[in-house]
């Protein structure tokens, strides 16, 4: 090759990489908090990337305990029945904000730290809920009276200076929450969620609309900017709705929401759960493509599986008609020191699980070892 001849090929390979650039530019994006770290910002593009092709399938507290164990080196009832484990799993914050060594279900904190981290390695995506108390009565996350306490947190008011130093106790244990090569491990945080229902202080009745905005936007902006916590993609969520006014009525805004989605329980008849999940799941749609957000099946369950074929019968026929990045089930707690039973996925053993079995092997539907191969948080745009 002349000297003529390399310069215009060198000139043309620096063509080539600009517009790769340039591409990569164009198809990659920032997630709400503009300070990201590399590896949210991957997740982010990733799940958007990934969305139109398959759902993942979470689970709370799967590492932890099941149905009749706890505390198991590997062990988890997704494992037992499927021989994978979940593509994304879930954990839950509530009394971190009171310095308890345990969370509200009995996990403890240091425990769940070995739990996302091996989760993370794996290749699964991490999301995380906070049923905190009620930091004006004291009671817990389920104490809706009086109807002052969301407004008593804001600025200027009386548990303002509690709610800041419980959001100090959040952004400490996330910054734990690190990977071998010292980078934090991004995680979906999912706080106030179900806020169009009265059950929780911060929900329905309890507040003003533009009360939990401003809460939910305090609370992003304090944990980002106050604390310089910024591995968090934020999932804004909501229960049961209708129609779009009534999911956007307290949506705190484009920039404060990465995920949106809703929880969901089967309580009734078959039909009546497929017509309500079918319905939302097609306003979150196209709300979720208006708005730039990735629509996402934040909880999910049929309490205790009284039906043996209901994830090939009735969830996956609806899963499959819509764009969802990821589908969590409740947690597997078994026999609660109330006498009740809790479980929303098989155990070994169980009546549905070979129906889960199946469920599970729907090209659509991905485990961790499916997700693993997308390589999640490493930059896969093209
Ligand atoms: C609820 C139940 C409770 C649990 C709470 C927080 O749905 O599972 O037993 O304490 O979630 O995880």
């Amino acid at each position: 090759m002349n000297k003529s001849a390399k310069y215009v090929s060198g000139l043309l390979l620096c063509f080539c990489l600009m517009l790769q650039y340039a591409s990569a530019q164009k198809q990659s994006g920032l997630p709400c908090d503009k300070k990201a770290t590399q590896e949210t910002i991957h997740l982010y593009n990733n799940l958007k990337k990934v969305l139109s092709e398959g759902i993942m399938i979470g689970h709370q507290d799967d590492l932890a305990y099941g149905v009749n164990w706890e505390y198991e080196d590997g062990r988890s009832d997704v494992k037992d029945v499927t021989g994978d484990y979940p593509a994304v799993m879930g954990f839950e914050l509530g009394r971190l904000e009171l310095d308890h060594a345990a969370n509200l279900d009995g996990v403890p904190f240091d425990k769940m730290k070995g739990f996302i981290k091996d989760a993370y390695q794996q290749g699964s995506v991490i999301t995380i809920s906070w049923h905190l108390n009620n930091p004006l009565t004291g009671k817990t996350a389920w104490d809706p009276s009086p109807k002052e306490t969301v407004a008593s947190i804001l600025p200027g008011g009386s548990t303002n200076a509690l709610y800041n130093s419980w959001l100090d106790k959040v952004a400490a244990f996330f910054q734990t929450l690190k990977g071998d090569k010292g980078e934090y491990i991004p995680i979906i945080f999912r706080p106030f969620h179900e806020l169009n229902g009265s059950w929780f202080w911060w929900g329905g009745k309890n507040c003003t609309p533009d009360e939990i905005k401003q809460l939910y936007q305090y609370t992003e902006k304090y944990l980002r900017d106050v604390k310089g916590v910024h591995h968090l993609l934020y999932a804004f969520n909501t229960d049961k709705f209708y129609t779009a006014d009534e999911f956007l009525e307290r949506y705190p805004g484009d920039n404060y929401a990465d995920i949106i989605g809703f929880d969901i329980y089967q309580r009734g008849t078959n039909a009546a759960f497929m017509k309500d999940a079918d319905n939302m799941l097609s306003i979150l749609d196209s709300i979720a493509l208006a708005h730039n957000k990735i629509p996402a099946l934040t909880e999910f369950g049929y309490g205790n599986l009284p039906d043996a074929t209901w994830f090939t019968s009735t969830l996956l026929p609806v899963l499959k008609k819509h764009k969802i990045s990821y589908a969590l089930a409740w947690r597997n707690a078994g026999a609660k020191q109330d006498g009740s039973t809790e479980f929303y996925l098989p155990y070994k053993g169980h009546a549905a699980a070979g129906d889960f079995v199946q469920f599970c092997n729907d090209a659509q539907i991905w485990l961790q070892q499916d997700i693993a191969k997308k390589k999640l948080y490493v930059n896969n745009i093209p």
